[in-house]
């Protein structure tokens, strides 16, 4: 018997919104509220550091409010690595760590994690739940004014690109989540499997994204309702053939 087909999931804000996580783009979205030149680019944090440091020491303290927790989507994609019979990568653009809570283990942080900082000096990597100023000293070089959000910022490279276009090469279905579609390079991930054509390729979303023609399926709806149904989906009837 053939092993069963790989799959990569890519999620988007979206997916967070039923947690009570803000989306970027949506009218009432993160970027109605601030500039992205303010606060998202490495010129923003050379410029004004601490601008920086207030914005993501905001949204990582919103983390720890009590009603923001994994949705029925989160919990559907966790359930769907556990009892698909081949490969499950879950690759988000998202900061926050609802996809853990939920049980999610083969997960890469495109974005990076707002529960972890690094030291632009040495290096180091490390979890951070607190309030980060620019005066924070890094706890292994004991520099400061060198530690900032691991956070990747419009003109950085991506993290995990080598193991994601890896697995985007070989998956049978790839499945685009609650994501508009505006930020390369996960934009062109669709393009990317649809190029190969060995993938089916769905796009499960509120709205259509920029992208949606690309995608030989589209499913519109709230992510807590359209992704549980479509986790069923796969493990009852398996990966449709790609088109
Ligand atoms: C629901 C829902 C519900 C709502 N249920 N759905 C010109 C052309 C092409 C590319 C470039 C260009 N100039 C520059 C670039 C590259 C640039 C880029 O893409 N710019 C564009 C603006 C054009 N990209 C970069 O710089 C990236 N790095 C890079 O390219 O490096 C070089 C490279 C070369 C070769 C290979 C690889 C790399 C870095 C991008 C960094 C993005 N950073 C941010 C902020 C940091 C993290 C943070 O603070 O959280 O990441 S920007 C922001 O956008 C954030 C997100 O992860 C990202 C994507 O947003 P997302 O998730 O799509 O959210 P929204 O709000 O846009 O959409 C939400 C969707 O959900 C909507 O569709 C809703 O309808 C839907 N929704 N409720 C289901 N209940």
């Amino acid at each position: 018997m053939s092993e069963a087909p790989s799959i990569v999931i890519l999620t988007g804000a979206g997916i967070s919104k039923e947690s009570g996580l803000d989306t970027f783009r949506d009218s009432d979205g993160i970027w109605a509220k601030v500039r992205i030149e303010d606060v998202a680019t490495p010129e923003a944090f050379a410029r004004n550091p601490s601008r920086v440091q207030e914005f993501y020491n905001a949204r990582r303290a919103g983390l720890k409010d009590p009603k923001v927790v994994p949705n029925a989507a989160h919990e559907a994609l966790a359930r769907l690595e556990r009892e698909w019979p081949g490969e499950v990568l879950l690759v988000t653009q998202n900061i926050d760590d609802l996809h853990e809570r939920a049980g999610s283990k083969n997960l890469i942080h495109m974005h990076g994690e707002l529960l972890k900082v690094r030291c632009e000096y040495c290096d180091a990597l490390m979890r951070w739940e607190e309030p980060l100023s620019t005066s924070t000293p890094c706890p292994h070089c004991g520099r400061k004014s060198g530690m900032r959000p691991h956070v990747v910022w419009f003109g950085e490279m991506p993290i995990g690109m080598d193991a994601i276009y890896e697995k985007l090469d070989t998956c049978g279905l790839f499945v685009s989540i609650g994501t508009s579609g505006n930020v390369y390079p996960a934009a062109g991930f669709v393009q990317h499997v649809r190029y190969r054509g060995l993938a089916h390729s769905v796009e499960l979303n509120l709205e259509p994204s920029q992208g949606a023609t690309l995608f030989a399926e589209v499913i519109l709806g709230p992510a807590t309702e359209i992704v549980p149904a479509f986790v069923d989906r796969i493990l009852t009837d398996g990966v449709p053939t790609a088109v």
